[in-house]
């Protein structure tokens, strides 16, 4: 009876997904940096289990933060004693969960008839992948799959590319999904690769790009991590790598680039949300990139896309120093998010890494600028929190299209230089 019960609850915990019932997303509007440092401090305390989803930044001191059930009571305590200012941003996060979760599974009449995707909405891994090969057929002449690397968990890491001919042309590199949980970003890029596929040879500016140059997209860089957000933990970040010794599961794959490596911004615990891993390129998925970009030599621009925060950033984060080319990168950057603000009016910042959030190290931007990739950029995109991670579907279309809009300038700037 009792090895029954021992194997059952063994059974139950390989099988059952981490709920969310109860948690809530508080935002904290800290009056200093003092409060916001104290706020910031009990992330250290493991078993309050605080998961922060926007530390703060310079411009404003706001902290999201989601708090399990299980230590909200004690957590609101401890902010109304040191006087500290907050609000409830997700009353209870698993309610989004569920209602994201049913929309996933509700396929349209459409997608089980003319095996169509639909591009509004969330897809799992197999989807995405499936919908990779569908793409390659559909436009022979000009996406190819490509595999450049095995994740950890033995994923086959895959990079579409975009291409008209020729060889060795100077190349833009798109990449999403680093952070497994921000589901647009893979979402975004999904719909940008139809978007080039449907305006090349239509639209003047993709078709001209075309001529001379060639686009990789790496829509799901760390597909363990987003496997992972599908089916255990909504909430995962990081990569899926374990080690003999280690404690915990995981590295953040944007502070394992060779760029400050270890450096402020992140931590060498592996229980934390930004652990830089043992070494740099530790983990497979990082390295790939690596091994990509080393072996291409003409990449003119290299893009990626979290999520959230509508914030369009360049180099450097690992140092708050301003990279050579500073004036016109931010110029730059200016200009495509005002193209991505005409759309729907969404709003974005602009600026370096270090200036615009946080210091942070071992980013891959950081490190392609490095490379000499002087067009390096992350975006941030929609929204600034009342959802966050959990934008809802009917978000990413806009979401892409305004993001095409940026997209769009920037290639255009390092087609033109
Ligand atoms: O902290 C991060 O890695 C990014 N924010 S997120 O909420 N998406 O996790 C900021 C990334 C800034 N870019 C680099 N450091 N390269
Ligand atoms: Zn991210």
């Amino acid at each position: 009876m009792r090895t029954l019960l021992i194997f059952l609850a063994l059974l139950v915990a390989v099988y059952a997904q981490r709920g969310f019932e109860g948690d809530q997303v508080l935002r904290i509007t800290p009056r200093d940096e003092e409060q916001a440092r104290l706020v910031m401090s009990l992330e250290d305390q493991e078993h309050l289990q605080l998961d922060i989803w926007r530390s703060p930044m310079k411009s404003d001191l706001i902290i999201d933060i989601h708090v399990p059930d299980s230590s909200l009571q004690s957590f609101k305590v401890f902010l109304e004693h040191n006087g500290i200012q907050y609000s409830v941003m997700i009353e209870d996060l698993q309610v989004l969960i569920d209602d994201e979760k049913a929309e996933l599974e509700q396929m349209t009449m459409m997608e089980r008839t003319a095996s169509s995707f639909s591009y509004g909405k969330y897809h799992t891994l197999d989807e995405v992948y499936s919908w990779m090969d569908s793409l390659a057929i559909e436009y022979p002449e000009l996406v190819e799959k490509q595999q450049i690397g095995t994740s950890f968990e033995g994923r086959p890491l895959y990079v579409l590319k975009f291409s008209t001919g020729g060889t060795g042309r100077p190349a833009i590199w798109i990449d999403g999904g680093i952070h497994a949980r921000e589901w647009v970003s893979p979402a975004s890029a999904i719909w940008m690769a139809k978007k080039i596929c449907t305006d090349y040879g239509q639209e003047p500016f993709i078709t001209s790009l075309l001529r001379k140059m060639d686009i990789y997209m790496e829509i799901v860089m760390n597909p363990d991590g987003y496997v992972y957000t599908h089916t255990k933990n909504r909430m995962w970040r990081k990569t899926r790598s374990t080690a003999p010794g280690r404690k915990c599961v995981g590295v953040d794959a944007n502070r394992n680039f060779d760029a400050g490596f270890g450096g402020p911004g992140t931590s060498n615990n592996p229980c934390m949300e930004t652990y830089h891993g043992p070494h740099p390129n530790s983990e497979p998925e990082v390295a790939a990139i690596v091994n990509f970009v080393r072996s291409h030599r003409n990449i003119k621009s290299f893009i990626t896309i979290h999520s959230y925060s509508q914030l369009l950033m360049f180099p450097f984060g690992y140092k708050c120093v301003h990279p050579a080319n500073y004036q016109e990168l931010e110029a730059l950057a200016k200009s495509a998010v005002s193209s991505l603000t005409s759309l729907y009016g969404t709003r974005y910042k602009v600026g370096s890494i270090c200036d615009a959030i946080y210091q942070a190290s071992g980013g891959s931007i950081d490190w392609t600028y490095n490379e000499g990739i002087k067009y390096s950029f992350a975006f941030e995109l929609r929204d600034t929190g009342r959802y966050g991670f959990m934008l809802p579907s009917r978000q990413i279309l806009p979401t892409a299209e305004e993001t095409w809009l940026a997209m769009r300038t920037i290639m255009e700037n390092s087609r033109d230089n």
